[in-house]
């Protein structure tokens, strides 16, 4: 394709798609009440820019009140019939939602809507999407690609010389690279505008300052030389969307707000200084930061409540095959110090990373593995915890690894819907396939167990006794994680009950 002319009306319609995860899935209560950035972001510049377009976002996992088919998911034909769209573009990031985005852009193809899709999963393997429907492949940033390819595609001009996408010419990819995978000048982004949103119930909101990551685990799909915008801009961030849309509760989606400790120290000051510790503030950072005072109590005065770490393991031996780049030695302490600054910790573990083959034949009995993270669990005291298999992502060290290997399940034994972390995608080399699969469902059952239901009743008869000694602070903190306790209890089995009924082992097993 180099040229596609596309039916547009007078004022034609860009539609969004973030694709539904269509398995049940530890984040889906947080995807129900938060959305994607990026979508939201191109969402934002095509209105701001393109005043003759107009744009929506439908978010699938957040999606309240709109028409639904029979599966229970958005149904497009009708939203379709309702509000016709010219181009409609998909949010491809995840592996697992690639399914639901290749179900979709077949409808809108034969419907003759042209289809853009940007994100990790379609900048690595933009391919398979493009054989199947996707027209373009956005690869990178999508805020100013997605600018030119809409002029390009109003005025009827060729795709060849737009830098960072992809596409198919006479069955061929023409692959345009991008200039770099994240730009300079993020500064002169527009706020993300949440009113693109089309029947969504936002909570959280995410925002954004950092794009990037430095570091190089081997299992992690970002990759790129980190850029930043100042902390200026994402404060007067926070002060439209509290201003505008009434927000109070933010995720900053930055991997490690470390990358740039001064802008973020300035940043958590400004929010201080002008909001104190009204605003709810979740974020995302290693575990080190514990060793950096200053960054704790700026990120205290702002009203950060909850610190998501990504602590992967508690074992050296699988900390140095991902590259995570620290050893266990002083995790219990940083964590003591992160509980002491008054954060809730959301812990987050692989369970059974494979290390045999990596590491000279190192091995740990799977028991070992078991009995060493629920003590540490245990000795950190981790409010919520989510243990995950191991996930070959695209464009990782470790799905390189492995496919080198050979060890990786075909597509059609464990499909990418599978690719979430509540299933085992290839073959162990240090423990049994059974135990790959159970013990951490077995691991997250221990935790949230039912007896967290008791440490709700338990907490709220403590109010009285906490109010008196004006503790309410620390009761809600608490009270908040019993809460979120309760509600692991109640994911997990129903989780449990959906894994069981599909007989995913026995699946698995058949082949190999
Ligand atoms: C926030 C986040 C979440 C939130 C998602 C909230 C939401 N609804 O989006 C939550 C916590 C729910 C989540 C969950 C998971 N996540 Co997550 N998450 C992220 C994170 C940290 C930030 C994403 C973000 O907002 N970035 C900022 C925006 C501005 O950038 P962007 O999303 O890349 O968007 C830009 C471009 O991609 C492009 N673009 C994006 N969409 C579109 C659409 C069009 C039409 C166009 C033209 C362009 C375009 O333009 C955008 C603007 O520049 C990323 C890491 C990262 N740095 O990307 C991981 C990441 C996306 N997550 C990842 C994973 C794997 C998961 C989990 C499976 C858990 C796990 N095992 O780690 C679960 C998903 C559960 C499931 N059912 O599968 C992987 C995905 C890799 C992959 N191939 O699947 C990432 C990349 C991290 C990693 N370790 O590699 N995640
Ligand atoms: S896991 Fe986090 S620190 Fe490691 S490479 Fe990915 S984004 Fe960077």
């Amino acid at each position: 394709m180099e040229k596609r002319a596309i039916t547009m009306g007078f004022s034609p319609l860009f539609r969004i798609v973030v694709p539904a995860f269509t398995e049940i899935n530890v984040f889906s209560y947080v995807a129900s009440r938060i959305t994607a950035l990026g979508a939201v972001m191109v969402a934002t510049m095509v209105k701001a820019y393109l005043p003759n377009w107009r744009v929506e976002v439908i978010d699938e996992n957040n999606y309240h009140g709109g028409p639904v088919g029979s599966d229970g998911l958005p149904d497009h034909e009708v939203l379709q019939r309702e509000s016709p769209a010219s181009v409609v573009g998909f949010s491809a990031s995840l592996t697992s939602t690639i399914e639901r985005v290749w179900k979709l852009t077949e409808f809108y193809r034969s419907n003759g809507i042209l289809t853009i899709a940007g994100g990790w999963h379609v900048h690595y393997l933009p391919e398979e999407s493009l054989r199947r429907d996707v027209e373009i492949v956005v690869h990178g940033e999508g805020e100013k690609v997605i600018l030119r390819v809409l002029a390009a595609l109003e005025s009827e001009k060729e795709l060849s010389l737009i830098s960072g996408i992809s596409y198919i010419k006479n069955n061929q990819i023409v692959y345009n690279p991008p200039e770099r995978l994240f730009s300079e000048d993020l500064e002169k982004l527009p706020f993300p505008d949440f009113g693109v949103l089309r029947y969504a119930r936002l909570e959280y909101f995410p925002i954004g300052r950092i794009r990037g990551c430095s570091k190089n685990c081997e299992f992690c799909s970002v990759r790129g030389r980190p850029f930043w915008s100042s902390a200026r801009h994402l404060f007067e961030t926070v002060e439209y969307l509290v201003q505008n849309f009434g927000a109070r509760k933010f995720f900053i989606v930055d991997d490690r707000l470390e990358e740039d400790r001064q802008g973020t120290i300035r940043f958590f000051r400004l929010i201080a200084e002008n909001f104190g510790n009204l605003l709810d503030f979740t974020v995302q950072v290693r575990l080190e930061v514990a060793k950096d005072t200053e960054l704790i109590s700026a990120m205290k005065a702002a009203g950060v409540r909850v610190v998501c770490i990504g602590y992967e393991s508690c074992t050296d031996e699988e900390l140095t095959a991902m590259r995570k780049g620290y050893l266990s030695k002083d995790m219990i302490e940083w964590s003591k110090i992160l509980h002491g600054a008054g954060f809730s910790i959301h812990g987050m573990f692989i369970f059974g990373y494979p290390i045999q083959k990596i590491l000279n034949n190192c091995a740990i009995n799977t028991r070992e593995r078991v009995r060493r993270l629920k003590k540490f669990i245990t000795d950190c005291k981790l409010e919520t915890i989510q243990i995950l298999r191991p996930v070959p992502l695209p464009g990782t060290g470790l799905r390189s690894r492995l496919e080198k290997e050979g060890r990786l399940f075909s597509l059609e034994v464990v499909p990418w819907s599978k690719y979430d972390g509540s299933y085992v995608c290839f073959k162990p080399d240090d423990m049994t396939l059974e135990d790959l699969q159970e013990y951490p469902t077995r691991l997250m059952r221990w935790f949230y167990s039912p007896m967290s239901f008791l440490g709700l009743i338990g907490k709220l008869a403590q109010y009285p006794f906490y109010k008196i000694m004006g503790m309410q602070e620390r009761w809600y903190r608490q009270w908040r994680s019993k809460i979120a306790r309760y509600g692991g209890y109640r994911f997990t089995k129903q989780w449990y009950r959906h894994y069981l009924s599909q007989r995913y082992l026995e699946k698995i097993r058949k082949p190999s």
